[in-house]
């Protein structure tokens, strides 16, 4: 394929699946897909669904996409692979389960796996939710599993996040106190049929009522059934109520400038970075370095600092 960002602006789902594999890969090619379709980007609401493995994130996730379908709205569907680390098996579930979205023009499934580094994913992901805005997708929704700081990175991409929780989950709730709590817009009480859902409510609401007094949005917390489709079109409604507060308030606007400028800084930090690494691992002097610093000639504080104003001379 000559010009994969062409072709992706056309609406072809193949380059968009080409795109967003160049970007995965970091293939040469990736900058320049970027570059020609930035300036395509911006029109997209991109929604983060996050929580602990199993939660029913991926069920709710295709139920949503349904939902948002039948409202004439096209959906962009990135889910971020757990893989190893954090649990097995997922891939396939979720594959089967998305498979009759894939027959669905208007929708697009894509995951994305973690190759046991997760750092790089959260750009890669900011990436991918790019090259689907500029395709033209209304809605595109992240899902991650919401265990560690790097998966609450991956949700920053998203202008509006629902946490999903579930019944029974007992002392976790501690430990859920830790991101989860600040990152969540709204959150959602998946498999309400299982006991201890209205529990977990009230547990939740103590804990946003003495975390959010000042705050002007209250998350609500909704109850869903994802599997059997119930509370799926409250929560799109809902989604829509955060849309509008953020969007009446200008938070919308600052949490995009906040993002815009916090992309441009890794950016610049990445490029200066394999810049100075290029020079000081391939020359060798990092070796010498090293040897230095081990004999407490120098310290790597000095060093740093002399390579870096060496650089920018
Ligand atoms: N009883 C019940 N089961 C549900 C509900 N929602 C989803 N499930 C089931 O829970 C299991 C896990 O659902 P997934 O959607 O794969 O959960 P997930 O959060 O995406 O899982 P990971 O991506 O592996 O973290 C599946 O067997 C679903 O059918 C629900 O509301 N009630
Ligand atoms: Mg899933």
């Amino acid at each position: 394929m000559e010009n994969i960002a062409e072709e992706v602006l056309m609406g072809n789902r193949y380059a968009l699946a080409k795109a967003i594999t160049a970007i995965e890969n970091e293939r040469e090619n990736a900058m320049e897909i970027m570059q020609k379709l930035y300036p395509h980007t911006g029109h997209a609401y991109v929604l983060g669904i996050t929580g602990p493995p199993g939660a029913g994130k991926s069920t709710l996730t295709d139920k949503l996409a349904k939902e948002y379908r039948r409202q004439g709205k096209t959906v962009g569907i990135i889910a971020i692979d757990p893989s190893s680390p954090f649990s097995g098996g997922a891939i396939l579930g979720d594959r089967i389960r998305m498979n009759d979205l894939t027959l669905d023009d208007g929708v697009f499934m894509r995951s994305m796996g973690t190759r046991g580094s997760l750092g790089g994913l959260s750009h890669k992901t900011a990436d991918a939710v790019k090259v689907m805005d500029a395709f033209g997708m209304d809605v595109i929704f992240v899902e991650t599993v919401g265990v560690g700081q790097s998966e609450v990175d991956i949700v920053k991409a998203a202008d509006t996040t629902m946490v999903v929780l579930i019944p029974g989950m007992g002392d976790d709730i501690q430990a859920i106190k830790a991101g989860i709590l600040e990152i969540g817009d709204i959150f959602t009480i998946n498999k309400a049929d299982h006991d201890g859902a209205d529990k977990l409510a009230t547990e939740l609401n103590m804990m946003l009522d003495l975390d959010g007094v000042m705050k002007e949005w209250r998350p609500p917390i909704m109850k869903t059934i994802a599997n059997q489709n119930i509370g799926i079109a409250e929560v799109v409604e809902t989604f829509g109520k955060h849309h509008n507060h953020i969007d009446g308030n200008g938070q919308l606007t600052v949490r995009r400038t906040e993002r815009t400028k916090n992309e441009m800084l890794d950016l610049l930090d990445s490029r200066i970075g394999e810049h100075i690494r290029r020079n000081v691992v391939e020359n060798g002097k990092i070796d010498k370095l090293v040897e230095e610093i081990k004999a407490r000639r120098t310290d790597p504080y000095t060093e740093a600092a002399k390579i870096v104003s060496e650089m920018l001379k």
